[in-house]
């Protein structure tokens, strides 16, 4: 069975994935291992990851690099954020190609001009493409997939730029009639009441997906309360957590002068050989090496 596969099953089964942000082969490990249903291969992380923000400043080629190293690591459905899918149409048939070939079970592609905008920062200049130009871009995704499990997201942001729901209403149903297989509504409002009122007002044939990274109160039994979110996907908290883990270490090493008293509370480095698979490296060197 395809990712892709176990990932739409999932969904059937249990009616809501919870699907964690991957910046590394490691985290993405450790998403497995706290029971994540599936990876998202998130641009905010990866652009942050690298000290840059996430103005398409990344290339597909990094970004695919990253995936593929996931992809190699873990059993979880990848979802990839591809962004604008790199330009027009035409970049989104090649993108679809190359992340469906690195392991990918799906994309996500926003309807903003490229290069993009990240979507959270304050008085971020947010421009849409027009919808009939999205729509070819859904449907290039959908004619270039292979697998018929693999899942084209289209990810509208229209209330990230402050256009209203009837607007973020009628681009989702026009994405919807260019074959998406989700839609994923963003907002970056603190109270959760516009995606909860988007939600209510949602009338189409595919269920939604959000990211609640500016709403977080806005928990899994909420979601189900609402009945059309199949998909959540936690957009920051991959690096965020890693950041302020190695932000406190670093800061106390410093005010310490030595590592005498922060080693108590890190990982041993035990349990990274462990997360580095040692004792399958230690096997094959006792059967290997002479
Ligand atoms: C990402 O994680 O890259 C996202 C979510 O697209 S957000 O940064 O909130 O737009
Ligand atoms: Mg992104």
């Amino acid at each position: 069975m395809s990712a892709a596969k176990r990932l739409r099953a999932r969904m059937a089964e249990t009616g809501l994935v919870h699907i964690m942000a991957a910046h590394s082969p490691l985290s993405a490990i450790l998403a497995e291992e706290a029971g994540f249903d599936g990876l998202w291969a998130s641009g905010f992380e990866l652009s942050a990851l690298y000290g840059v923000a996430d103005m398409s400043l990344i290339s597909m080629t990094q970004h695919l690099d990253m995936l593929r190293a996931i992809a190699g690591r873990t059993t979880l459905p990848i979802v990839a954020d591809i962004d604008t899918g790199y330009g027009n149409a035409i970049n989104v048939i090649h993108a679809v190609r190359e992340y469906e070939r690195a392991g990918a079970s799906a994309v996500v592609i926003e309807d903003k001009t490229f290069p993009k905008v990240t979507s959270l920062v304050a008085g971020g200049r947010q421009e849409l493409l027009r919808i009939e130009e999205f729509q070819g871009k859904i449907e290039a995704a959908g004619a270039t997939k292979r697998d018929p499990d693999f899942l084209v997201i289209a990810r509208t942001e229209a209330l990230i730029a402050g256009l209203g729901e009837a607007e973020a209403l009628r681009r989702a149903q026009a994405y919807v009639e260019a074959g998406a297989d989700m839609i994923l509504i963003h907002s970056k409002k603190k109270d959760p009441l516009e995606i909860e009122n988007f939600s209510r007002a949602w009338t189409g044939s595919v269920p939604l997906v959000i990211v609640p990274n500016a709403y977080p109160d806005l928990d899994a039994e909420r979601v189900k309360a609402l009945c059309n979110i199949r998909m959540m996907i936690y957009g920051n908290y991959g690096i965020r957590a890693a950041a302020s883990a190695i932000q406190e270490t670093f800061r106390r090493i410093i005010a310490d002068g030595g590592v005498q008293n922060v080693h108590k509370d890190i990982l041993p480095v035990e349990e990274i050989f462990r997360l580095q698979k040692m004792d399958e490296v230690k096997a094959a060197e006792a059967r290997f090496l002479c």
